[in-house]
């Protein structure tokens, strides 16, 4: 069978690196596509050592024509839109550039693929944020969504445009709607990766304090190399399908720090209240982790939790890695490249 041919927005993010890893498996040829201001951002696809097996294109979500130039030069069997502005803080600072990206990009490459090829397969990166204020204790692909922020409501526009063109003209275009995900090339403004890699500071005497906002928060963490499998297999589907990915389990950010303390072996002790709870390092009686009223988030998302019984069903797929192994993974590889890199 002749090789199929991918293209993947947003090549240079986790989930862009772990997913053409995954399909350079599969025998694909992959076109990464990234904005200039990305071409030196490469450290996740050199680490994975798949760095020179992917073709790359200048493609700005905002630039109809740039996607449209690309869409023309390739043949292309399998779209994956991963690129977005995806940091739900930053989207409460930039509404509109998280709209323009997050939420319109998705409607840019689908208005291509309705005018240049209809037969391309489209999967979109939706988000369980999209969930936001819950209106069923475990999500699934029918709950109600509620979003919180810029980066959610941009992305329910996302989700809500590509069932519309599934059903409006014919194409392939599901939604994956992904709980968070983490490994260690997650980016470092995210909680988890943030922590790791602060905690890593904080043993090489490079950090005193880790500062952080609502660590009461609850999210349904799995393993972001697993998740990148699902979005495949959505795609080799006979019918065109939305499906949650999950684990079905949430655990607060404390709980999350208390596994990484646990797992380095450092003694520490929670003390205080609200905006004044410390965590004590009980060996030196330093504060290692304080609260930063700064970093709460003008309207917050507080508990989040999947169900995947569709794509346990249907896709066969299954969460793997637990909380507990997460953090093991990413601590060993944080300690790993640490001294590499300070
Ligand atoms: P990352 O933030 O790691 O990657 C985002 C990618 O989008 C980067 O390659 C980034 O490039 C690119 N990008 C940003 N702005 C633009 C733009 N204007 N034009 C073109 N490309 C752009 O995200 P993840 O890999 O974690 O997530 C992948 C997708 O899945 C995202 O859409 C995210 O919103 C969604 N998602 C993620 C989940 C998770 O837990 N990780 C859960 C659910 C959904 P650059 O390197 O230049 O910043
Ligand atoms: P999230 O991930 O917003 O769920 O979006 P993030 O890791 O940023 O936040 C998770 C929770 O942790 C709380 N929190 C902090 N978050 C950050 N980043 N930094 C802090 O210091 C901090 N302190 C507490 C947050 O308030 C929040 O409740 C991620 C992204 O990958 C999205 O693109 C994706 O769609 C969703 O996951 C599913």
């Amino acid at each position: 069978m002749a090789k199929k041919t991918a293209l993947i927005t947003g090549i240079s993010g986790q989930d862009g690196a772990y997913l053409a890893e995954f399909l350079l498996k599969k025998k694909y040829k992959i076109i990464g596509t990234d904005r200039r201001s990305a071409r030196g951002n490469n450290w996740r696809l050199n680490r994975l050592g798949i760095l020179n097996k992917i073709l790359y294109e200048e493609m700005e979500l905002s630039e109809l024509y740039e996607i449209e130039r690309i869409f023309r030069k390739y043949k292309i069997d399998e779209v994956y839109n991963l690129a977005a502005q995806s940091f739900v803080a930053t989207s409460f600072k930039s509404p509109l550039n998280t709209s323009n990206i997050t939420g319109l990009g998705v409607l840019r490459i689908l208005e291509t693929i309705k005018n240049i090829n209809k037969k391309i397969k489209f999967y979109q990166a939706s988000s369980s944020e999209m969930f936001g204020k819950i209106a069923e204790k475990k999500q699934n692909e029918k709950t109600i969504l509620n979003p919180q922020s810029p980066y959610a409501i941009s992305k329910v526009f996302g989700h809500h445009v590509t069932d519309n063109y599934r059903k409006s003209y014919g194409i392939f275009a599901v939604s994956g709607i992904l709980f968070n995900h983490e490994s260690p090339l997650r980016g470092e403004e995210f909680v988890t990766r943030k922590i790791t890699l602060g905690f890593c500071k904080i043993i090489n005497n490079d950090l005193s304090c880790l500062e952080l906002g609502n660590i009461y928060a609850k999210r349904d963490w799995g393993f972001a190399k697993e998740y990148v499998s699902a979005m495949w297999k959505m795609l080799q589907q006979k019918k065109a399908k939305d499906y949650v990915i999950s684990t079905g389990k949430t655990y607060s950010i404390k709980y999350f720090i208390n596994l990484v303390t646990n797992y380095l072996g450092i003694k520490t002790k929670w003390v205080g209240k609200g905006i004044n709870e410390k965590l004590v390092n009980l060996k030196n009686k330093r504060v290692i982790v304080k609260i930063n009223p700064k970093l709460f988030r003008p309207s917050e998302v507080n508990i989040l939790k999947g169900n995947s019984s569709l794509a346990k069903k249907e896709l066969d797929w299954h969460p793997r890695t637990d909380l507990k192994k997460l953090v093991k993974i990413m601590i060993d590889e944080e300690l790993k490249y640490y001294s590499n890199n300070s």
